[in-house]
């Protein structure tokens, strides 16, 4: 065996593990932000609900829908009245709710297994 090869072994540990630190570390999670008048829903799912049963908005004011699944396996939001469906792929949209007093169901747009039939919530849209 070479003597040097452990001196290089190390030093090439060391510039990998310096490598690793300026570089790998995770960036921080970013605050969503949204345009000014426009409200933000969030929206998470797991195995097998959603975050809320009922969530209300308020009528005549954009909204920018913001969806994502925090564990389990893959879900959707759907709300089939309003031909709106998020999921992993395409987890955004905006929407102003423009009657007051409305209900829209939301339902799991993905089959996800045995909890599917019961992710559902609604949407309340507040009266003016
Ligand atoms: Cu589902």
């Amino acid at each position: 065996m070479y003597k040097w090869t452990m001196p290089v072994l190390i030093v090439i540990a060391c510039l990998f593990g310096v490598y690793l630190l300026a570089d790998g570390l995770p960036e921080r999670p970013k605050e969503e932000k949204v345009a000014e008048g426009t409200e933000l829903l969030k929206i998470t799912a797991t195995n097998f609900n959603f975050n809320e049963t009922e969530y209300h908005v308020k009528p005549n004011t954009p909204y920018v829908l913001s969806f994502s699944n925090l564990n389990g396996t893959n879900h959707g939001f759907a709300i089939a009245d309003l031909n709106i469906n998020l999921t992993k792929d395409s987890p955004k949209a905006e929407y102003t709710f423009d009657k007051p007093g409305a209900t829209y169901e939301i339902h799991c747009s993905i089959m996800c297994g045995q909890g599917h039939k019961d992710m559902i919530a609604k949407i309340i849209v507040d009266a003016a």
